[in-house]
């Protein structure tokens, strides 16, 4: 139809005005298009048919057959259903702070008489429960929900940590699409994100120009609060993130991350400790205290002791609390947490919480029982969970398979994330024994750096070297007496060169001497004072050279975090066009003959698609034949078949 609408253009006949033809005609263009999007679609359709899902960390496939539900929300004073396609949100935290800026959103927040919540269910959640493989399209379906039955929250924590890495990565998407999308759904809400200090949402140091592009991108996408932390409670390195948010305008929530157990004598991270890191977030400056209890080894009495003396400290100080569940004390300490007098805590949705992930909002709400207003309305908070219900089978094929909690993180320390990571990673080797082994590895490895404050990244070079440890038998001993001939993993030797900051006490030695051999530098100072700044003019210009001309901001700031992950994700978007659109269950499920599937690619342009037959393997070129439907027409897609 494109060729015989363009053959037929008077334009086109006459040969004239070249220069503004495809302005003066975009509808052919659009056409044209919107054909190679459907095209590109199929591709990726006709490829799962013959070789299966390639989402890595897949695991079967959904247990939801049928299209998710969105349930319906009531007013709850008039008990009648808002309809949230047409009814504008109410006012929220949003308005307070784009109406009144960061310090007396931060003011009123402090004021408010209760506790507010962050709901993580967008970020923190999934990506410790489901490898962070929550797609855009799900969010997106429930967003305008959520901002009416959530209107009262302080926060949607929905960006940032490993959300930015897995969103290209694994899912072939553009986080900063996912992050506009969202942001025009829920204008009521503060957005927040998870940003690691100088190593942005990465894994080790980057230039310092490099974290103030990708923040002000950031601020100027969607987001407004910014959890800021370093993994090793590094002052230095926590202040270049803390500055690029002040650049940038948005709210600064500086945190310092819980370790270990305070509670317990002899621990190296105490009371005098946190006290001592809050005193120098405080010198900085901050509009919020964050806490974050990576692991969930913050006990409820200990809960109670750090926040009353934080607050005894500094009364004005408005303090945010995170924690995960994977004791299955989450409730109890943000109830302590909240009665202590924090001023916002977290928590997930009901059936997106529990165990690794945040604990369960009605849950909290039940322990507090109206003593500690939230803002949030109860039933409401029930009604929304009714699609994160389903988002759970939906993405069960990503489930690590948890039966219960593990109070034995006290000792391992692993954070929520991890936790079920290396759980996965046992349970795919059919290892029952090898969980055992790596979760007490992950305890010498911990003592090998000198016991560490763990949490991306510093999680992950404990980790590496616990499974190093693992797989090439090697004891504590072992370590220490070898160190200068082993080929550790490359995070450890970033971490003990210093490239992730410098950790409380110092680094291990002679180890670190030993590791580092040779081949690595030691650095005495932080990172961002030796690496080359970003030349972004040049990045921008090898960008466009290789993908064209439409090489936006948000692309610079994508390329200079995760270089490989974006050239291979534009690989993907260049074969299968922006998947993002096709729904979740035909994303990782190959569809039947016969089988009838709508997707929407754009606003008003809806494909119909009916997968007809697979052809026979073609044994010069291993390739098969797969026939469509498109829209009426017959349509075939050539794949390799790689099974
Ligand atoms: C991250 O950095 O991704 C985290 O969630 C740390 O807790
Ligand atoms: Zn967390």
């Amino acid at each position: 139809p494109f060729l015989l609408a363009l053959l037929t253009n008077e334009t086109f006949i006459a040969g004239d005005c070249w220069t503004t033809f495809i302005d003066d005609t975009p509808s052919l263009f659009q056409m044209i298009s919107s054909q190679n999007r459907a095209t590109k679609v199929l591709g990726y359709l006709a490829d799962l048919v013959v070789n299966g899902s390639s989402i890595k960390g897949q695991v079967g496939e959904p247990k939801l057959t049928e299209e998710a539900t969105i349930p319906d929300i009531h007013d709850p004073k008039t008990g009648e259903k808002i309809d949230v396609e047409i009814t504008p949100p109410p006012r929220g935290w949003r308005q307070v702070l784009l109406e009144e800026g960061p310090e007396e959103f931060a003011k009123k927040v402090r004021a408010f008489n209760g506790t507010l919540v962050t709901d993580t269910t967008w970020r923190d959640a999934h990506q410790s429960l489901l490898a962070t493989r929550l797609r855009t399209i799900d969010l997106l379906n429930i967003a305008s929900t959520t901002a009416h039955a959530l209107n009262g929250a302080f926060s949607l924590e929905c960006w940032g940590g490993a959300t930015f890495d897995v969103c290209m990565r694994f899912l072939y998407e553009d986080p900063w699409a996912r992050l506009r999308k969202l942001r025009k759904l829920v204008p009521n809400i503060p957005f927040q994100m998870l940003l690691r200090g100088a190593n942005g949402v990465a894994y080790s140091s980057l230039p310092d120009n490099a974290i103030d592009q990708f923040v002000k991108q950031a601020k100027d996408n969607g987001v407004d609060i910014f959890r800021v932390f370093d993994a090793l409670n590094d002052l230095e390195q926590l202040k270049v993130g803390i500055d690029a948010v002040k650049k940038a305008g948005g709210v600064v929530e500086a945190t310092v991350c819980y370790s270990g157990d305070m509670l317990h004598p002899g621990k190296k991270y105490n009371l005098e400790y946190y006290l001592k890191v809050v005193d120098q977030i405080v010198s900085i400056g901050t509009h919020f205290l964050g806490i974050k209890d990576m692991a969930g080894t913050l006990k409820p009495k200990a809960a109670r002791i750090l926040i009353t003396a934080i607050r005894e400290k500094y009364p004005d100080l408005p303090i945010h609390v995170h924690t995960h569940d994977s004791a299955g004390t989450g409730v109890a300490s943000m109830t302590a947490a909240a009665e202590s007098g924090a001023d916002v805590i977290d928590a997930a949705s009901n059936s997106m919480s529990g165990m690794t992930s945040q604990p369960s909002i009605s849950a909290i709400l039940a322990s507090l029982d109206c003593d500690v207003q939230t803002g949030l309305n109860e039933s409401m908070v029930r009604e929304l969970d009714n699609y994160w219900a389903q988002m759970r089978l939906l993405y069960s094929c990503f489930e690590a398979d948890l039966k219960g909690p593990d109070p034995e993180v006290y000792q391992h320390e692993i954070p929520g994330g991890q936790l079920t990571n290396l759980l996965f990673q046992a349970q795919q080797l059919g290892l029952g024994a090898k969980w055992v082994q790596t979760k007490e590895t992950y305890k010498i490895a911990n003592k090998l750096l000198g016991d560490v404050v763990k949490v991306t990244p510093t999680s992950k070079v404990v980790g590496d070297l616990a499974q190093f440890m693992v797989s090439n038998n090697l004891s504590e001993e072992d370590v220490n007496k070898l160190a200068s001939e082993l080929d550790f993993p490359d995070s450890v030797l970033d971490f003990m060169e210093g490239l992730m900051g410098t950790p409380y006490g110092g680094f291990p030695e002679p180890l670190r001497t030993n590791m580092l051999g040779t081949k690595r530098q030691k650095l005495s100072q932080r990172p961002g004072l030796t690496l080359p700044p970003v030349d972004f003019a040049a990045v921008k210009q090898e960008l466009v050279s290789r993908y064209g001309n439409n090489i936006k901001e948000t692309d610079i700031a994508s390329y200079t975090m995760y270089p490989k992950v974006y050239e291979a994700y534009k690989k993907i978007v260049e074969k299968y066009g922006d998947l993002s659109v096709l729904p979740t269950r035909y994303f990782l499920k190959p569809c039947k003959i016969g089988q009838e599937l709508s997707v929407e690619i754009e606003q008003g342009k809806t494909l119909i698609i009916k997968l007809l037959a697979i052809g026979e393997i073609s044994q010069q070129t291993g390739t098969r034949e797969v026939f469509f439907e498109l829209n009426g027409e017959m349509r075939s897609v050539t794949v390799d078949d790689k099974t």
